[in-house]
This record gives structure tokens, sequence and C-alpha cells, in this order.
């Protein structure tokens, strides 16, 4: 049995579970093979096409989305899947015990700068009382995942995963072809001095996420009393990362940039399975007011404001916008 299959057993996945988070896992390797090869494969580069979101697809956008689905589809421990490169769920077998939400390539403005990429994943049951081709099926809160995780192509390909334990770092052996355990908990520092916030946002955020940037930025001359370093890598996934490596403070809050869409995350594919791995890994997850996974999904590709990372750093942060 391969490392990641032995640490989901050990964790008390059920082996069917074990399995389709190995089929992600195929389709990812073979997406790192693309984001490696780059100009060399053509993958680089624009499409004439807009995804539902009104976005640009990148040509790696199409090509990700294309190798998970054909991969998940011939499962039939599948349901129906969920992307953010497809307006509807796209519905596999009927009986299948599984639904399956990803973005199949977060971070895609980085493609064509070989900067950081990476594939969010989810999985949750197939609810028995609802038809199985709704959509209403995804509308489940994250508390009730099964499995969430990221395949991050960084200068090595790494899986970061959790069935509800503990947050595990596995690294892509390129020889074997296995994701080995290099990480087997991840844990979050509670406190930090590094803030990962698209400061370009500012002046369209509420006074009191203002006033919180402005204490962190202002350092130990400010109320904050210690000074704070800057990361933004415009790919959550690399952000996040990067929190669930050394701690920090990611948010990507709400603003007024556009009334009809107050924030930018989606929730089902990269709010939702983010906040599982940080609370996995001790860590926090919250929009401004409430807990990132107990908040009840209304729509599939549903946006949210996100503040996640060290414990007492969300706190804090939360405490200027009570
Ligand atoms: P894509 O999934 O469309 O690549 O979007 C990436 C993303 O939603 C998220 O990963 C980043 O945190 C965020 O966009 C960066 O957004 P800005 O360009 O507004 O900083």
């Amino acid at each position: 049995m391969h490392d990641v299959s032995k640490a989901l057993r050990a964790d008390g996945a059920t082996p069917e579970l074990v399995a389709l988070v190995d089929i992600i896992l195929g389709a990812a390797t073979q997406i790192a093979q693309c984001v490696r090869q780059g100009a060399l494969a053509g993958v680089l580069g624009s499409t004439d096409d807009e995804n539902i979101q009104g976005e640009t697809q990148k040509k790696l956008d199409v090509i990700a989305n294309q190798l998970l689905k054909n991969a998940l589809l011939q499962c039939t421990d599948v349901c129906a899947l969920a992307s953010e490169e497809e307006d509807t769920p796209v519905v596999g077998n009927p009986e299948g015990k599984y639904l399956v939400a990803f973005d199949p390539l977060d971070g895609s403005s980085n493609i064509d700068i070989n900067g950081q990429v990476g594939t969010i994943f989810t999985i949750f049951p197939a609810l028995r009382d609802i038809a199985f081709d709704s959509e209403q099926q995804f509308h489940q809160p994250g508390t009730q995942q099964l499995c969430a995780g990221y395949v991050l192509y960084g200068g090595s390909t790494l899986l970061v995963v959790s069935v509800g334990g503990a947050t595990r770092c596995f690294t892509l052996d390129a020889a074997s072809g296995n994701f080995v355990l290099t990480q087997a908990s991840l844990d979050i520092p509670a406190d930090t001095q590094e803030f990962a916030i698209n400061l370009s946002n500012q002046r369209f955020w509420r006074p009191a996420f203002k006033q919180y940037v402005d204490d962190l930025i202002a350092g130990d001359t400010g109320p904050r009393k210690k000074n704070y370093n800057m990361r933004w890598n415009a790919a959550m996934v690399g952000d996040v990362h990067r929190v669930l490596m050394r701690g920090g403070i990611f948010s990507y809050p709400s603003d007024s940039r556009n009334p009809r869409q107050p924030a930018k995350l989606r929730l089902l594919y990269e709010a939702n399975p983010m906040a599982f791995l940080i609370e996995g890994a001790g860590g926090k997850a919250w929009t401004e007011a409430q807990r990132i996974l107990t908040l009840q999904p209304t729509a599939l590709h549903q946006r949210v404001a996100v503040i996640l990372g060290s414990a007492n750093e969300v706190d804090t942060c939360l405490a200027y916008l009570k």
C-alpha cells in the first residue's frame, strides 16, 4: 500500500474513499506533468472562452478540468462532480456514494509566469433523499466533508490532505510516481508576524478591516507593537500552503468593488476545503461573521469572505470586525 492510502486508512477513511483520492491523484500527476512541460507542451496562454464566473479560461484550466472529469466519471463511486470550470454539476453514477468538487487549477494568472498553481478538491457524501442530479446535493456545509486536499505544483509537487484527523503533507517522488509522506501532521503556530492580503483592494474594504490592516502595517509603532511582513501569491493554494507551513493570516475579505459580487473566493471548492485543512492543523478559518465550515451553502458557485490561519491572529482580526 502506498503512503497516502496507508495514512488515510489509518485516519479512518474507507477503502472506497481512499480509492477515490487515488483517482484524483492520478489526474493531478498528469496535470503536474503538463505544468512542468509548460511551453514545451503548448499548454500556456488563454482560450477564447469564459467560465461561469466570467473569467477567461486558460488552456491549462481546461486541460486540468478535463483530466479530472475524465478520471472521476470512470469511477462508479462518483455520483456527481462540480468544478469551477463547469456551470452546473456533472452527473456520474446515480448510485455513487460520493460528490467531488474541485478547482482544477487555482491561481490561473500564475500559469504564464511560471508561478505557483494547484488543484483544490473536496469530497462529500451523496445524499439519498435528494435527486442525484440536483445541484442541492452540493449544498452541504463544510463540516460534512469526508476529505479535503490540494495538490500544489511548485518547486516540488505536494499533496496536503485530511479526512478529518491530522492535516498531512506528501511529496510526489518523480521516480516512483508515488506521493511519499513527508510531514505526518501540520501544526500552525497560534501567533504570527506575516499576512497575505491583496492591499490593492484597500479602498474598497469596510473601515474596520482597513483599520486592522493599517495596524499591521504600522508595526511596532502602532497598537500591535510588533512588525509584520507581507506575502501575496495570487494563488490561494500557495498562500494557504505557506500558512500551513509556518503560520500567518490569509484573507480575501468582502469589498465594495462589485456590489453584485461582494466576495471573491468560492465556498464549495476553495474556502471549505482550505478551512478543513487549516482547522485540522490547529488554525482558524472564518468568514467575517462565522466559522466557514458551518455556512449553509445556497448556490454552487457561491462566494464568501475568507479570514484564515494562525488562531490568535484570526481572533484579533475578527475582534476588529465586531
Ligand atoms: P482562479 O481560481 O481563477 O485562478 O483564481 C485564483 C484566486 O481566486 C485565488 O486563488 C487567489 O487568492 C485570488 O484569486 C487572487 O486574486 P487577486 O488577483 O484579486 O489578488
